[in-house]
């Protein structure tokens, strides 16, 4: 048995170490783990609950409206309130932003090099390998034109996020009770403008290009899966949300509920094997803990270790999710030659991202139509000196959830649990392995394992700054 160490593993957000064993071909062993401890949980601890909103968004550059959204989610819900309609609508449109650019990027720049020959992109962009590269030299070629057209969408899709935001990254905008702008008919025709060049390049190019993927690398679907998927929805408006909440445990979609939720320490550097629910949770660093492999805990739901990300998402939402979403993605399933049993793969998740990348880009389009420049976009309140709330939304990574007590006027206690804390987690105490570790063991390889799980590993576009806290 051969031992291979990836540390720092490339092209995903921050450090996360991957150990795999190998044995006759085979990945029989993986260990995923989180160099990097940040203590923003802390920070939070005996502050004024509204700098929880501005401080959490700091978590992250790249999802920093995933954290904005679930704080604003959070203290809402600890007020008692929610946002007039036209609020909802701005913060969606902001919020959907973020998911649109952060479909693209992993698409094009941190997935696509996998599988692009070593020649299509310069230097220092190539993965500098030619191992297992199916596509053609004209496709090679198009591809590499797409890797640079997507910066231009990325950054348009940023633009978005400043325009209503205020700013990219941190936004300013989105409060507690709503956002902050008023929508201003020459920022909403420039919206209109971006949003419209957004669509075109999904439906025209990314979802081609996904397609394309899929159907040179129709082996990815059986690779990489972990079955269990759990997800908190998104988008909320009018008390539905465009992507609803759910879990799948025994391969039947459920309701989700929220008290199952736990996050357990045994194999983390923090004292005890946790096993608490958020709202009481007490985690103390303990770097010195011979059994511990990770910064990352290991949030469990119903004690299963489930998948959450984009899988997750069309998993429920080709059951309980809107007909227009359930139309598009069965149609886009059909033409990659697979089905909704196979979301939870290497191609899945790319295949799940561009489905929802262009749902939810047209129903920011809908969004768009129906803000209205004399109604309300926030209401007052009062904070109350004593409260518990929670925050939950799914991210661009999947379920996001962030839990505040409150107690004398101040933050007593400030728990969060992030899309990749849950992917990236380690063991819990009964040895069950995270989603990503599940993903890499049985995996057939054909050398020393690294094209495969380099590839498996991105497919779920782990985050490491969202990841510990
Ligand atoms: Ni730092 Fe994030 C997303 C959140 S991932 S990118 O999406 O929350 O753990």
């Amino acid at each position: 048995m051969r031992t291979v160490t990836i540390d720092p593993i490339t092209r995903i957000e921050g450090h996360l170490r991957v150990e795999i064993q190998v044995e006759d071909g085979m990945i029989v062993g993986a260990r995923c783990s989180g160099a990097l401890y940040r203590g923003l949980e802390e920070i939070l601890r005996g502050r004024h609950p509204l700098d929880a909103q501005r401080i959490t968004t700091r978590i992250c550059g790249v999802c920093p409206l995933a954290h904005s959204t679930a704080a604003a989610l959070c203290l809402d819900d600890v007020l008692g309130i929610s946002p007039p309609r036209n609020g909802q609508l701005l913060r969606n449109l902001i919020y959907g932003a973020n998911f649109l650019h952060n479909h693209i990027l992993h698409f094009y720049h941190l997935a696509l090099p996998d599988y692009l020959p070593a020649d299509a992109l310069p230097g220092a962009l190539s993965p500098g390998t030619d191992e297992d590269r199916r596509f053609s030299r004209e496709e090679a070629r198009k591809l590499a034109d797409h890797y640079l057209q997507a910066l231009d969408m990325r950054r348009k899709a940023q633009e978005l996020v400043a325009l209503f935001g205020g700013k990219m990254p941190h936004d300013m905008s989105i409060v507690p009770g709503g956002v902050t702008y008023r929508p201003d008919p020459g920022d909403v025709a420039a919206f209109r403008f971006r949003l419209k060049e957004i669509v075109d390049f999904i439906r025209g190019v990314y979802i081609p290009d996904l397609l394309l993927l899929a159907r040179r690398y129709p082996d990815y679907f059986e690779l990489g899966g972990v079955g269990k998927l759990l997800t908190f929805g998104c988008f909320p408006l009018d008390g539905d949300r465009l992507f609803p909440a759910g879990a799948v445990l025994d391969g039947e979609p459920e309701p989700l509920d929220p008290a199952e939720i736990r996050e357990h320490t045994a194999r983390s550097w923090y004292r005890g094997n946790g096993a608490q629910h958020p709202r009481e949770e007490e985690a103390e660093p303990d770097p010195d803990k011979a059994e511990a492999y990770s910064w990352i805990k290991a949030p469990r739901y119903r004690g299963e270790a489930c998948e959450v990300g984009p899988a997750a998402r069309a998993a429920i939402a080709l059951v309980r999710g809107p007909g227009g979403f359930r139309e598009a993605a069965g149609e886009l399933l059909t033409e990659a030659e697979t089905g909704p049993e196979r979301l939870s793969s290497t191609m899945g998740r790319h295949l799940a991202r561009g489905m929802e990348a262009l749902f939810i880009a047209r129903a920011m389009e809908g969004w768009l139509a129906e803000l209205d420049p004399a109604a309300p976009v926030a209401v007052a309140f009062t904070l109350p000196r004593e409260a518990r709330g929670q925050g939950l939304t799914d991210a661009p990574r999947g379920a996001l959830g962030h839990w505040v007590e409150v107690a004398g006027g101040v933050i007593a206690r400030y728990q969060v649990i992030a899309p990749t804390t849950w992917n990236a987690s380690p063991r819990d105490e009964k040895g069950t392995p995270g989603p990503i570790e599940r993903a890499l063991q049985g995996t057939r390889v054909s050398g020393d394992g690294l094209l495969e799980a380099g590839r498996i590993v991105r497919s779920f576009d782990p985050c490491l700054a969202c990841a510990i806290q």
